[in-house]
């Protein structure tokens, strides 16, 4: 590992090199466009807090993504997004993330958690420990069932069709001013929908084509062939 090069510290699946949780694939997504070197270090869920956690003092839980670069951490996908904008300017080449502005940008972040993840939550928290690491999936059980109960009664009746109502607003979105989600160019709001999505196919293969193909006005499926190809572990 390169000492000049930035540290990027993303969450282990039990697929190497894989990346899976939406808020490292935010990140990741930032760095692979602006065309940043990096190196990553994957962390496994147990591991976060001795790796990472003085970055985060007094934080429960402490969680990834977190990146260093020379001397500077910085925690949290949004703030790493603004600390990626202000230190790696856009170019004519690659122009800024951050379209229309910062307020629409980060209205949609929410969003996305408010619609489409939260009408699925019960369907994907159950199925996640299938394909964490042995270390992680310990942890995550554990921690989650203190927190939530029995994980299997969870996905009793959850169904993936309950994702059309959360997603909706996309569809209509992009027929009415796509074909990306602010319009005529790629912003950082197709990031943070396209790392949702990538999170959902880790827990289910193949469920983003079939919640995409929910519109049979096909402008979210266009969305996700453009976008898709894009999510690259690199
Ligand atoms: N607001 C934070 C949320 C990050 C987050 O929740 N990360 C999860 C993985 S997707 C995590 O590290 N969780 C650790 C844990 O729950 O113990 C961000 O956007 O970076």
């Amino acid at each position: 590992m390169s000492a000049s090069k930035l540290v990027f510290y993303d969450l282990l699946c039990g697929t190497p090199n894989t990346c899976w949780s939406p808020s490292c694939w935010r990140t990741r997504l930032v760095l692979q466009h602006k065309r940043i070197p990096f190196d990553t270090v994957w962390v496994s869920y147990p591991d976060i807090a001795s790796t990472v956690g003085h970055t985060q003092p007094g934080r429960d839980p402490v969680t990834l993504p977190v990146i260093k670069n020379g001397d500077t951490w910085v925690y949290d996908s949004w703030e790493i997004f603004l600390y990626l904008e202000q230190h790696f300017p856009s170019t004519e080449e690659i122009p800024s993330l951050i379209y229309p502005n910062v307020e629409a940008v980060y209205f949609f972040e929410n969003w996305t958690h408010a619609g489409p993840v939260e009408s699925l939550i019960l369907w994907i928290l159950p199925r996640m420990p299938a394909f964490l690491d042995e270390s992680g999936r310990e942890f995550f059980v554990r921690t989650r069932e203190d927190q939530f109960g029995s994980l299997e009664e969870m996905a009793e009746g959850q169904q993936l069709e309950q994702a059309e109502g959360g997603f909706e607003p996309i569809e209509f979105l992009l027929k009415r001013y796509g074909p990306y989600i602010a319009g005529e160019r790629v912003s950082y709001q197709d990031f943070v929908l396209l790392a949702t999505l990538q999170w959902f196919d880790m827990c289910e293969p193949g469920c983003v084509r079939k919640i995409v193909n929910f519109f049979p006005t096909g402008h979210f499926a266009r969305w996700y062939g453009m976008l898709h190809p894009l999510a690259v572990t690199q």
